[in-house]
């Protein structure tokens, strides 16, 4: 994969070449390219080297004497070396970036004042990056986790930034217990155990000990945090902003994005595993896919609540622990955001990135969601230490408007600012303050009466009706998915009280998976449902609602196993219906050396050079598998331990599984369980998800792979 990601730096060339937003305009001032062939080496204050692999020494042909302090270029080398690090993030340290687009088709200008949600004739470039949240920069794409989902919207009137998340509620409801959720989930402070993983004693003692935390502990339990990739799950801003428009009216708003491939996972064992296989499995995938052209687009949506209804539900708007549920505020869809630029350096963008909840542009204000207040002292307070004071500078946190003020100075500051005067009010009176006609911010003149206590209203005391909300509203495999998902983290905890415990939090929710995670993980089996259930369920929590109007093979990597004496007419026929229909083929044969069809002389000018080799890969890396026939090529496909383990994992991970002619006995021998039915036609089984055929039929292949990835259990 990586050789094909480099392959494509040419088409990525191309990509970049037109229609450059204001934002990568900006940073092409800043930007050098190495593949320039005029570039030399030079020191970091331009003497061009000569040599950058010998350290000056005194020394003659039979002779090596000691190194010499005096070379500056060395000892610079290393110097630079030396500090290449800086902190990671405390939390969201994994990521991936991209820059984009963001545009209107339609106007929210009876709730905001906002241009960059009114002025439909906008594009406001964007950069956004996705990250999981207990793992260290190094740790696993695909661990169970909350995905960060972080756009900063460089608009006309300054930066905006949707610091979200891809589960639309959180484990706590006040900014000050975030240290206390996180060093939970984090590894445990003697052994610093486990890396990347909520399945231990400390995660799930402080979900007992907060019952605020049910609601989202479902949600990170279900296939919600393990998604199959970042261009595959929604995006969610969390907490409650307000919007003014120019009547100087305020509404509460939460900010939502829905991606229009879907909102697709991984069953379990898949993501455990690639999290081995292949840790950067979602990084590779975002890359690929704007480097191929197919771009992530994700519908942008606004749920919005009238100031004076702000009482008027039974849960506090306020509370992060809860959503918005659809029926009774419909999310009203007004944009699209599309990635379609890969960065150019990690570091410098990806890494350099900063986000802060309180950057918000004009017609966008905060609420009194007491997480949110807590989070806009936090996020500047982190860059501050992580990328130090003048971290807007850096080329990927400048807006594209102008900035001018009289902050100054700190360490490396970049920006020049001439002038006599750095103070307001000043004998020039240059620089003021911007009138509101001018475009100012002006903050809402919220009326606020009350006593400095350490309380929150009394609807942020229920915490468990979402939860069950939540719970009722999967299907069946979705719920299936979040027993075995409790299954696992509790037999995860060797401290009885952690999981006994929480198995009778449970049994508030819902009592029939309290009684089988507890006989799972070896607790009491609770007889009775210790909370009155409501029964309700509502829409837009289950993943199945989210499948694309038109269903898409798009990007969905499929592999098709082939050995000498394949069947080249069903080869060539699958891969040309793949390949049109936006899907990515990979041959795969036991060497990557040539293999040739059945009639092709071995060695000759014909046979196809395969992509990987069956040990290069694994079955969990696509989403689909295909086996052409040609007797002899399928006859060295099952004498292959692992070309049948490729076709036996595929189908135990619910995948679609193609194949034709003398393949198909081989699939059937393979996939051979017990009760499953085979149509004698070679027909379609719906029920399995097997496409069985004489002949190539890409059509039915090609839904039966919708079939299988849109069903999220079926064995
Ligand atoms: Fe964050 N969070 N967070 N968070 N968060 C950070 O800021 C914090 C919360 C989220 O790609 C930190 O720059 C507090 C909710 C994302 O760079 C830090 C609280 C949501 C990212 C911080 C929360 C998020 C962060 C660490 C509780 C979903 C990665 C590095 C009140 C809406 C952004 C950094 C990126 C990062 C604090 C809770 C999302 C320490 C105090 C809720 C996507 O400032």
């Amino acid at each position: 994969m990586a050789s094909q990601i480099l392959g494509n730096m040419a088409e990525k060339a191309k990509t970049m070449a037109g229609g450059q937003s204001t934002k990568i305009a900006q940073l092409a001032a800043d930007t050098k390219d190495v593949h320039d062939k005029n570039w030399r080496i030079t020191s970091d204050f331009g003497v061009k080297q000569t040599n950058t692999d010998d350290w000056l020494k005194v020394a003659s042909e039979d002779r090596t004497g000691p190194s010499l302090l005096e070379d500056h270029f060395a000892r610079e080398k290393i110097h630079r070396f030396d500090h290449e690090r800086i902190p990671e993030r405390v939390v969201h340290a994994r990521g991936s970036g991209a820059f984009g687009k963001f545009t209107l088709f339609e106007s929210a200008a009876d709730v905001t004042s906002a241009g960059v949600l009114t002025d439909t004739s906008r594009e406001t470039p964007v950069f956004l990056r996705f990250s999981t949240v207990l793992g260290s920069r190094g740790s696993a794409d695909t661990v169970r986790d909350v995905r960060g989902f972080a756009v900063k919207f460089y608009t006309e009137e300054g930066n905006w930034d949707v610091v979200g998340n891809n589960i639309p509620v959180f484990f706590i409801q006040d900014a000050m217990k975030f240290p206390d959720v996180i060093h939970a989930g984090k590894p445990e402070p003697d052994c610093e155990v486990p890396q990347a993983q909520s399945a231990h004693n400390n995660f799930w003692d402080f979900q007992y000990m907060h019952p605020e935390a049910t609601h989202m502990f479902f949600w990170t339990m279900s296939d919600r945090s393990i998604p199959r990739s970042y261009r595959m799950m929604q995006g969610f801003g969390v907490n409650t902003f307000t919007l003014t428009n120019d009547k100087g009216e305020r509404s509460f708003v939460k900010f939502i994005f829905t991606p229009e491939l879907g909102v697709h996972s991984f069953v379990w064992d898949e993501a455990l595993k690639i999290a081995g296989q292949d840790p950067d499995f979602h990084r590779k995938d975002l890359w690929m896919a704007i480097d191929s052209g197919a771009y992530p687009k994700w519908k942008f949506g606004i749920q919005v609540i009238p100031e004076a209804k702000e009482h008027d539900f039974d849960f506090d708007i306020l509370d992060a622990t809860k959503v918005w549920p659809e029926e009774l505020v419909p999310i009203r869809y007004i944009g699209q955001l599309e990635l379609n630029r890969n960065p150019d350096e990690f570091f410098t963008q990806t890494e350099q990135v900063a986000f802060c909840t309180s950057h918000i542009v004009p017609g966008i204000g905060f609420s009194n969601d007491p997480l949110l207040q807590g989070r806009n002292f936090s996020y500047q307070d982190t860059q501050l230490s992580r990328l130090g004071v003048n971290w807007q500078e850096l080329p990927i946190n400048k807006p594209v408007c102008p900035v001018m003020n009289f902050n100054r100075d700190g360490a490396m500051r970049h920006s020049i600012t001439k002038g006599k005067v750095n103070y307001w009010p000043n004998r020039f009176e240059t620089v003021p303050p911007a009138t509101a006609q001018e475009g100012g911010f002006v903050e809402f003149p919220e009326k606020v009466v009350g006593i400095k206590t350490r309380l929150q209203s009394k609807k942020f005391r229920e915490h468990k009706n979402q939860a069950e909300l939540f719970y009722n509203s999967m299907s069946e495999p979705e719920k299936r998915h979040i027993k075995d998902a409790l299954a696992f983290e509790l037999d995860h905890c060797d401290d009885e009280v952690v999981y006994k415990r929480l198995c009778e939090r449970l049994c508030e929710i819902d009592l029939e998976l309290a009684q089988s995670v507890a006989e799972m993980v070896g607790a009491d089996i609770p007889q009775e449902q210790t909370r009155p259930k409501h029964n309700k369920k509502a829409k837009g929590l289950s993943q199945l609602e989210y499948m694309p109007a038109t269903p898409t093979i798009a990007t969905r990597m499929v592999a098709i196993l082939i050995a000498d004496g394949y069947d080249q007419v069903a080869y060539n026929g699958i891969k040309a219906a793949l390949t049109a229909a936006g899907a990515l083929p990979f041959t795969i044969s036991p060497r990557r050396n040539k293999i040739y069809a059945d009639g092709e002389e071995k060695g000759g000018s014909g046979g196809v050079v395969a992509d990987h080799h069956l040990e290069g890969q694994r079955s969990t890396m696509y989403d689909s598998v295909f086996v052409p026939g040609g007797a002899k090529s399928v006859e060295t496909l099952r004498k292959n331990g692992r070309a049948v383990h490729w076709v036996r994992e595929a189908f135990g991970h619910l995948k679609a599984i193609g194949a034709t002619g003398e393949a198909v006995a081989f699939i059937r021998q393979a996939v051979d369980l017990p009760g499953m039915q085979f149509s004698t036609a070679g027909d379609v089984v719906d029920s399995y998800g097997v496409v069985t055929a004489s002949q190539v039929q890409p059509e039915s292949f090609k839904e039966t792979v919708q079939m299988a990835k849109g069903a999220t259990d079926f064995v």
